[in-house]
C-alpha cells in the first residue's frame, strides 16, 4: 500500500504541475496548528477524516457544535475517527449552544449511521480523549496553550467560536486565520422553511446573531461558501473512483459514508454536496482557491435570517470563496484517502 501511495504521490505531483494550480513547494509547508469545530455530518465526519491524513496540518482540537447531528453521536464518531488514525492525545469538546432555528431531525439522525458501519464498530472509543470543558473554554484554553497563531477550520455554525471570542477577546490575536463553511453571498440558499425567502445558508441561519457577530470580528476570514461549494457535488464518478481504492480502509469508510448521501432528495435539494470537505482541503490546499474580498453583512430577521450579502462601506472586509480547481480538489481527496 506504500508502495502504491507513493505512486500516487508522483501522479498527483505530475497532474498538479501539468495544472499549474500549485507547485511541488506546497508540499513542503510549515505545520499549521488547527482547531476543527463541525457539527457532526456526514461531510463533517468525512472532513475530520481528511484532516488526519494532511501532512503539514497539526489538529490540536476538535470542537463539536449540536446542530446537523445529536451531540452524543458526533462525539463518538469524532473520537473513532481519532482513534481510527492515531490521533490519540486529541481532544474532543462537546459544544452547549442552543439553535436558534434548528435542523430537521432526519437530517441530524442521518450520521447515526457513521457508528454503525462494521469498522467504526470495531474500533473502540477512548473517552480519555473526551474534554470536560465545553467547546468554547475548551477552544479558549488551546489557542492560550499554543507557541504559535492559530487556524480556525469551521464546518458546522460558528455559535462555539463566537461565544469563545466573547469571552476571551484577548485571544483574537492569536488566530491566524478562520475559515469558515457558511454563507451564500451571490447563490441562492440552501434554507426553505416556512417563511423563508431562501437566501441563506443553514449554517449561518442556524445561529444567526452569532453569524452577523463573526463579520463584525475584524479577524481573517475566509468563508467557503455556497459559491464555491456548488460545483462539488457527491457524484457517482467521484463514487466510482473511490470504490476503485477501496482496500485502503480509510477509502472504504469513506466509500460508506458517502453512499448514504446519494438519496438526499429533498422537495427543493437534490445534491449532497462536499460543503465541508471543500472547505477542510482549503486548509491545506489554498493554491487550488480564488477569492474575492467583499465588504460583507447579514440578516438576523425573517424572511432573509441568515443571509450573508454584500454592504459596500461597512468595513467588514471578508475573503469569499469564488473559484476552487475541481479536478484537482478531487483528486487531493482520493489521495488523502489512500490509507
Ligand atoms: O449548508 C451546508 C452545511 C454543511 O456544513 N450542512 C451540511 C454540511 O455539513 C447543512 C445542510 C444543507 N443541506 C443539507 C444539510 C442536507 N440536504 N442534508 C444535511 N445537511
Ligand atoms: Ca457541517
Amino acid at each position: 500500500m506504500r508502495q502504491r501511495k507513493i505512486f500516487s504521490r508522483l501522479i498527483l505531483l505530475i497532474f498538479v504541475i501539468s495544472n499549474f494550480s500549485f507547485g511541488p513547494s506546497e508540499f513542503a509547508q510549515p505545520t499549521k496548528k488547527v482547531i476543527f469545530d463541525h457539527d457532526g455530518g456526514i461531510d463533517d465526519l468525512l472532513s475530520l477524516m481528511l484532516l488526519t491524513q494532511m501532512d503539514g496540518i497539526e489538529l490540536i482540537g476538535v470542537c463539536v457544535t449540536p446542530a446537523d447531528c445529536f451531540l452524543e453521536d458526533a462525539t463518538i464518531s469524532s473520537l473513532k475517527i481519532l482513534k481510527l488514525t492515531g490521533h490519540d492525545i486529541c481532544q474532543v469538546a462537546k459544544g452547549n449552544n442552543r439553535a436558534v432555528n434548528p435542523f430537521p431531525n432526519e437530517w441530524r439522525a442521518q450520521p447515526m449511521v457513521a457508528n454503525a458501519l462494521p469498522r467504526m464498530l470495531n474500533t473502540t472509543e477512548n473517552y480519555a480523549q473526551l474534554s470536560k470543558l465545553s467547546a468554547d473554554e475548551f477552544m479558549a484554553e488551546q489557542i492560550r496553550s499554543s507557541v504559535e497563531p492559530v487556524t480556525i477550520l469551521i464546518t458546522g455554525p460558528c455559535s462555539n467560536f463566537v461565544s469563545m471570542l466573547e469571552k476571551h477577546p484577548e485571544l483574537k490575536v492569536k488566530i491566524n486565520e478562520v475559515v469558515w463553511m457558511g454563507g451564500a453571498v451571490d447563490v441562492g440558499g440552501n434554507v426553505a422553511t416556512h417563511k423563508h425567502n431562501k437566501t441563506a445558508e443553514w449554517n449561518a441561519y442556524w445561529d444567526p446573531i452569532a453569524t452577523n457577530s463573526l463579520l463584525k470580528q475584524q479577524l481573517n476570514l475566509r468563508l467557503i461558501s455556497l459559491d464555491v461549494t456548488n460545483s462539488v457535488p457527491v457524484n457517482l464518478t467521484f463514487l466510482q473512483r473511490l470504490a476503485q481504492q477501496s482496500e485502503f480502509p480509510l477509502s472504504d469508510i469513506a466509500a460508506q459514508l458517502w453512499a448514504t448521501t446519494i438519496n438526499t432528495i429533498s422537495s427543493y435539494e437534490y445534491t449532497y454536496f462536499m460543503w465541508d470537505v471543500l472547505a477542510t482541503s482549503y486548509v491545506n490546499q489554498p493554491g487550488l482557491f480564488e477569492a474575492e474580498r467583499i465588504e460583507l453583512d447579514s440578516s438576523i430577521e425573517l424572511p432573509n435570517e441568515g443571509q450573508t450579502f454584500r454592504s459596500p462601506g461597512n468595513n467588514q472586509w471578508v475573503n469569499v470563496v469564488k473559484q476552487v480547481d475541481v479536478d484537482s480538489f478531487y483528486e487531493y481527496v482520493l489521495y488523502l484517502l489512500e490509507e
